[in-house]
């Protein structure tokens, strides 16, 4: 491949001096709210996108002005793991520096939205001082290593919990830029994911990935991530409690483009099994065979999966053994996908309790509805117990005595905090991306009108009786599908301002992809174009049979031809 044919990140990667490049000279000049287009690519190494917000836009070119320049800062947080001391310095960073509230992303991390140029470097470096990262957060780089976030204290969860910080330690940037961008060089004290800083990038070189690349680690017994929506699924094997080994999978991501059929979902395949020993040495294998064979010139096929799906399994095996020098078996028999709900009370297995705070969207912000961020504060300051971020954007409060519940549960639902058993089994699992107004990519809305459809959707469940089925609806505000739309039961996917393709037929378990059955549905037509499905499951499914397994069974068409008459037009 020659140089011409590379994008133009590729050169700017290399240019960059390890990620270097002129950041720290473009923040510190305050005569200017913006940054180059290099560092606008090399800052989401660093953990931060640079945008402006998309509400006032408009009235403010109107005006005369200009756009209103921020900035979004995203954490690693390897498995969603932290501390009450953390959260509470967190919340109030969020307070100090950002639009006062924290969002708990679909990768188990916090992002901070609307920040000034001027608070940049303040909150990166507060964020580090509390032992945590945004180093890796975005860009074309290993981003924050998933897992099952459940606290429960037995060796499945120990195991996955160890092997979520031993590769988020390995594959982290080891470049010592970040520190002398914002730390003015110091590296603060150890934490169990902090790499070595180094001058250069042993694993990933000076150009590092092509596209960014996801790792989750989990069991197929609780896929509770959707493990096969990342380019590297682990999923770890027991017999019993005892450990014998990972099955790899690779290839998953969801990214595409509305009609462009060369873009597409795909789910990770499984390639090969891999010894206990062999994890390290196994994942470095995947990540250099994405980073030398990734299409460097096209970023909208550079993804593993473009790899997997057109040179096969059988290729993808064999240049893996290739860098590990040895052949690798094939993956072993798995047990069936399923997911645990970790929303609600849950014993931990050591006398203690987790309680799963169902959030909406993740917002972790005070409204007329409910004062989450007062609430959660609250009650993590009382008790300091550790906390975990869920892939379903939902928090985890740790280390609960049985003596304490009620007083706990007392002070969230004082704030107006709505626990499990206050919502519908769609309303705690529906999933909506950030989209406006911070988000460049949005076609449409997506958090912002999560509320309102969940309780348009809930009437024609209600109507059709189906209320209290599991179902997992997710919306995006465009086809990257931040919130895994392809992947549930329904996707609701952004296409224009006022429409969104529907997207039906995917499985709870998230081991089937959806297929689109109408392109452009109004937003307020979206409830009364599922009703009709939802009746004819209510009628023709078998026992206990999930919506989307309906869906695949019954013929997605089918399903869809049976809307179109009772609706009379199709979208
Ligand atoms: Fe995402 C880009 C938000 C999880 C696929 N994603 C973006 C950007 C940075 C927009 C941009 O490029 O300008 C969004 C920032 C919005 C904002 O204002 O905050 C954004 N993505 C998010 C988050 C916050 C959504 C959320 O509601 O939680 C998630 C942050 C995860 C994290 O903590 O690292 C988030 N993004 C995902 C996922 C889900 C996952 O990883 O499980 C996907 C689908 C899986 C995948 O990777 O394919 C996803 N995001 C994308 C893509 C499409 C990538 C592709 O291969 O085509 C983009 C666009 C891009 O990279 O060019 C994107
Ligand atoms: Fe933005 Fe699209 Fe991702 Fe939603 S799915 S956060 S609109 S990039």
């Amino acid at each position: 491949m020659t140089d011409t044919k590379l994008s133009k990140q590729e050169s700017i990667k290399r240019e960059s001096h390890y990620l270097k490049g002129n950041i720290a000279e473009e923040m510190a000049d305050l005569s200017t709210p913006e940054v180059s287009d290099a560092t606008y690519e090399l800052l989401k190494f660093h953990g931060s996108y640079f945008g402006y917000d998309r509400d006032t836009a408009t009235e403010r070119k109107q005006r005369g002005e200009d756009k209103e320049w921020e900035f979004m800062v995203r954490m690693k947080c390897p498995g969603g793991r932290l501390t009450a001391a953390q959260y509470v310095a967190l919340d109030a960073l969020a307070e100090k520096y950002a639009n006062s509230s924290l969002r708990i992303t679909t990768r188990e991390t916090f992002q901070f939205h609307c920040i000034k140029k001027v608070a940049m470097q303040p909150l990166i470096r507060d964020i580090n001082l509390l032992l945590l990262s945004t180093l890796g957060g975005c860009g074309d780089i290993t981003r924050n290593v998933i897992t099952c976030p459940a606290p429960i204290k037995n060796p499945h969860y120990t195991k996955l919990e160890e092997d979520t910080f031993l590769l988020a330690k390995h594959v982290a940037p080891k470049s010592n830029a970040y520190y002398e961008v914002w730390m003015d060089g110091e590296v603060v004290a150890d934490y169990p994911f902090k790499p070595e800083p180094a001058a250069s990038e042993p694993l990933y070189g000076a150009t590092y990935m092509p596209r960014k690349f996801k790792i989750a680690i989990g069991r197929p017994e609780d896929n509770c991530m959707d493990a096969l929506c990342n380019d590297l699924a682990i999923l770890t094997l027991f017999n019993g409690y005892e450990h014998f080994g990972y099955n790899f999978a690779l290839g998953g991501g969801l990214g595409m483009n509305h009609n462009q059929p060369k873009t597409y979902p795909y789910l990770a395949r499984p390639i090969m099994f891999v010894p206990p020993d062999m994890l390290v040495p196994a994942t470095e294998a995947v990540i250099k065979l994405q980073r030398d064979f990734g299409d460097r010139s096209d970023r909208k096929h550079a993804r593993l999966k473009y790899l997997v799906a057109e040179k096969g399994t059988p290729w993808i095996k064999q240049e893996l053994e290739k860098y590990l020098g040895r052949a690798m078996d094939d993956p072993k028999p798995m047990k069936d996908f399923a997911v645990e709900d970790h929303t609600g009370w849950h014993e931990q297995g050591d006398g203690k309790w987790f309680l799963g705070v169902p959030v909406m969207s993740g917002r972790i912000a005070d409204s007329d509805g409910a004062a989450i961020r007062s609430g959660l504060r609250e009650v993590i300051l009382e008790y300091g117990m550790d906390l975990r971020l869920t892939a379903d954007q939902n928090i985890i409060l740790c280390d609960i005595e049985a003596s304490e519940k009620p007083a706990i549960e007392q002070t969230l639902r004082k704030h107006g905090i709505k626990l499990r058993e206050d919502l519908t089994p769609m309303a705690k699992n529906f999933l909506a991306c950030v989209a406006y107004p911070t988000c460049g990519k949005a076609l449409s809305e997506a958090e912002r009108v999560a509320h309102p459809l969940v309780a348009d959707i809930e009437k024609v469940m209600q109507r059709q009786g189906v209320i209290d089925e599991n179902i997992a609806i997710r919306i995006a505000g465009c086809p990257n599908g931040c919130s895994r739309p392809y992947v549930g039961d329904i996707g609701i996917v952004g296409r224009t301002p006022e429409t969104y393709a529907l997207y039906i037929g995917g499985d709870f378990e998230g081991t089937r992809l959806n297929e689109k059955i109408f392109d452009k549905v109004p937003f307020d037509a979206l409830p009364q174009t599922l009703e009709p499905m939802f009746a004819l499951w209510r009628e023709k499914r078998s026992p206990g049979e999930a919506f989307g397994n309906f869906c695949a069974r019954y013929g997605v068409d089918a399903v869809k031809q049976t809307a179109v008459a009772a609706l009379g037009k199709e979208f």
